[in-house]
């Protein structure tokens, strides 16, 4: 059976289509363009899923989305013991733990940058302005920022202590863990002098699969 992967441009999709090579998987990709304006999915999204969000998978009689449960399914499901730690140890907690953390709680603040940065110098009634920035700029500095250099540190102190997020050896809860890292290279601060964090972004990006993944679904370019 071909699943087939609802892909939006530029997104969080993107490592299901990874997942999907590191298993050598054959799969269908359906593509959909976000609005260039506003940046959101195409309403032809909503037909798919309620939230007419990406990525959705359809497998057979199976659609699930949310990219942790999917790259979860798709692990039990094809892995044959490979991408997940065996249940039971040290291992399988920290591949749990940091499948949630990605979307729970790196994610967060790396979309609140987004959101309050484009109202720093987002269009709007020039009364308004300096209201709007003042109000996006302390929201930036005292809340937004602060968090996610803590977030950063803390990762960076993880990878220090293992090569992998769950141990040594690479799993889904790497590929789950790429976007957060990926988009804090591209908005949230993360640079050289987080050296382990940039190591692992280079080590994922040599994986062919990776690179297999980035030709089937198009150019992959966060937003900053
Ligand atoms: N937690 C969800 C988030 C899904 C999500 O927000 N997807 C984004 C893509 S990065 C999206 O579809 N955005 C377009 C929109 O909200 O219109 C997951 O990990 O799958």
């Amino acid at each position: 059976m071909t699943i087939v992967v609802h892909h939006l441009n530029n997104s969080r999709s993107q490592r299901v289509l990874w997942m999907l090579e590191e298993l050598g998987r054959p799969y269908k990709v359906k593509r959909y363009q976000r609005d260039p304006k506003t940046m959101l999915a195409p309403p032809e999204l909503r037909a798919v899923h309620p939230l007419g969000k990406s990525p959705v998978i359809e497998d057979g009689e199976l659609k699930l989305a949310e990219s942790g449960a999917i790259l979860e399914y798709l692990a039990e499901r094809y892995g044959d013991g490979r991408f997940a730690p065996a249940a039971g140890t040290p291992e399988r907690l920290r591949y749990t733990y940091w499948m949630h953390y990605a979307e729970g709680s790196a994610m967060p603040p790396l979309l609140m940058k987004l959101v309050f940065k484009r109202i720093e110098s987002g269009p709007m009634p020039f009364f308004a302005r300096p209201v709007a920035r003042g109000i996006a700029r302390r929201v930036l500095g005292t809340f937004v920022e602060p968090n996610i250099a803590r977030h950063l540190d803390y990762m960076e102190g993880e990878l220090a202590a293992r090569p992998w997020f769950a141990g040594e050896a690479f799993s889904a809860a790497d590929i789950q863990m790429s976007f957060p890292l990926e988009a804090a290279a591209s908005r949230g601060g993360l640079d050289a002098s987080r050296p382990k964090l940039m190591d692992f972004l280079e080590r994922i990006h040599a994986r062919p699969a990776y690179r297999r993944a980035i030709e089937a679904g198009g150019a992959y370019e966060l937003l900053s």
